[in-house]
């Protein structure tokens, strides 16, 4: 058989065993045991900082697609061998197809919570890639005494090989089909959530300045930004779910989801910031939150004294250590069930999660949360602080020209300069815009509910022809200017003014 041949029968075959694997972790539920993207997510997990970072500030949340299309190719180029292998000896391939299937089993044992039973899917579709494999080289093989050297095996071949496409096809779609019972979309949806025992502050007017092109001051559920680890979306379903507090407590506690909505519930405008997020970055988002009072959760299970951190952890097996006195000191801190009017959004941590105003989200803001250890940074670390991120990481003083954009072309004359600037728990008391480096001038601050939430501004700038370059800076609430020194943002959040220059005609 031709090169050509081989080549084809290797990929098809590789596909035919993806597909009959995704068709196994449908028929078990198991999301996790889906090899592509249990190879995807660990990964993920073994991926170094620096490229993480990379990835979200290269192509943001299409960072997972971006990942996901590089293995595809990845096993594309190993499929191709695997034929061009098999043609010579037909027992190399099989060994290329186990390689392949011992890969993808090993990824799936290394999902949270995974068993050996999660192995069982990549197995079987490795057994099904080898059935498959010598199914193709027989049909493509030269037959002793048949017509023709080409017609009658090219014919069997292809039908063998359009015969394989559907069956990878229809049984990868089954798998993904059947998965989607574990989705938890349906239940979401039928949750209705308790009136607030505390209502927020009203949002006053004029928070939001009106200037075509301004970011909102309460961002829509669909736009907020999401940053996590996590190819698939754990599906919790509320009715399972439980939050034990343990460790060094004096009452540990136990939790459902009906006990949670049990419980006074607080509703706040909480501005949510990303670590991650790059002077001008666009990793923050504003939210109404409603939730439980972590404080009043953990003073009922009785912090004993010693404790500096909490290390929560998440169905998708990240942990997150924030300071005890974040969650002490009488700010806001929530076991939250609500964003914007509706149950958490799947992707923003349904049925629970957690939000600290004032610290980054990788020190505070738990989704899919499911245990709390109260506990000490020396005797327990956390995902992200394992990997050189700071352990005491409040959110850093930062303003954003949102109008005009970068590079803008505007008309001389009154131009409005327009952002937002935040400093959670500390609050926002002056922005001021420079042009071309000339004198600081003060915009005018929109009113904002609180101390927790970001706050808008607006200059009207009188806007002569030529390129011009603008800044701005903020002040927070104790008096402190935002520093110019540009720093990235590992290991604690990125630091700068943000500058945009536009073109006046
Ligand atoms: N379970 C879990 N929670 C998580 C993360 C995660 O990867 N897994 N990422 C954290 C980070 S780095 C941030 S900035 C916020 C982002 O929350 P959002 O996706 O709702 O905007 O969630 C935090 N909580
Ligand atoms: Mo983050």
């Amino acid at each position: 058989m031709g090169r050509l041949a081989a080549a084809l029968s290797g990929l098809l075959a590789a596909g035919a065993a993806l597909g009959a694997a995704e068709f196994g972790s449908g028929l078990f539920g198991r999301p996790g045991s889906a090899p592509l993207l249990a190879v995807g997510a660990a990964g993920i997990d073994r991926t170094p900082q620096w490229l993480k970072d990379f990835a979200i500030r290269s192509f943001g949340t299409g960072d997972k697609l971006v990942l996901l299309s590089g293995l595809g190719a990845g096993i594309a180029v190993f499929a191709i061998v695997i034929g061009l292998l098999a043609r010579r000896r037909f027992a190399y391939g099989l060994v290329g197809m186990g390689v392949l299937g011992a890969v993808g089993a090993g990824a799936a044992l290394t999902r949270p919570g995974a068993g050996p039973a999660d192995m069982v899917p990549s197995v079987a579709g490795v057994l099904v890639g080898m059935g498959v494999l010598a199914a193709l080289l027989r049909a493509a093989a030269p037959r002793p005494g048949g017509s023709g050297p080409d017609t009658l095996e090219r014919r069997r071949l292809l039908l063998t090989g359009a015969g394989t496409v559907a069956l990878a096809g229809v049984s990868g779609l089954g798998g993904r089909a059947l998965l989607a019972r574990t989705d938890v979309g349906n239940t979401r949806k039928a949750i209705r959530l308790p009136t607030p025992a505390s209502r927020a502050k009203a949002i006053p007017a004029g928070a939001q300045i009106r200037v075509p092109g301004m970011t909102p001051f309460v961002t829509p559920n669909k736009d907020f930004y999401r940053v996590d680890k996590d190819l698939t979306l754990p599906q919790v379903d509320p009715g399972q779910w439980k939050l034990r507090i343990h460790g060094m407590v004096a009452h540990p506690v136990e939790l459902s989801f009906d006990d949670l909505l049990k419980r006074p519930l607080l509703e706040r405008d909480v501005t949510l910031a990303c670590v991650s997020n790059e002077v001008g970055g666009t990793y923050a988002g504003n939210a109404r939150w409603l939730g439980a009072s972590l404080t009043a959760l953990l003073r009922e299970a009785g912090v004993r004294s010693g404790v500096d951190q909490i290390l929560s952890r998440s169905a998708d097996g990240i942990t997150i250590s924030t300071p005890i006195e974040t969650l002490m000191d009488g700010r806001d801190a929530l076991l939250a069930v609500g964003m914007n009017g509706e149950a958490l959004p799947v992707a923003h941590g349904f049925p629970a999660r957690m939000v600290v105003p004032g610290l980054y989200g990788y020190v505070s803001a738990t989704k899919w949360v499911v245990d709390l250890e109260v506990t000490r940074f020396a005797t327990d670390r956390a995902y992200w602080t394992r990997r050189g991120y700071a352990e005491q990481a409040p959110i850093k003083t930062l303003s954003r020209i949102d109008v005009p954009k970068p590079f803008q072309q505007v008309k001389a004359g009154r131009v409005p300069v327009a952002g937002t600037a935040w400093a959670q728990h500390r609050g926002i008391d002056a922005v001021e815009v420079r042009i071309d480096g000339g004198p600081w001038r003060q915009t005018a601050l929109a009113p904002a509910p609180g101390l927790d939430t970001w706050r808008q501004w607006v200059l009207e700038w009188d806007a002569t022809p030529g390129s011009h370059r603008l800044e701005v800076r903020a002040t927070d609430g104790t008096g402190t200017v935002q520093t110019d020194k540009r720093v990235p943002p590992f290991p604690n959040g990125a630091t700068g003014w943000h500058s945009v220059v536009v073109t006046v005609t």
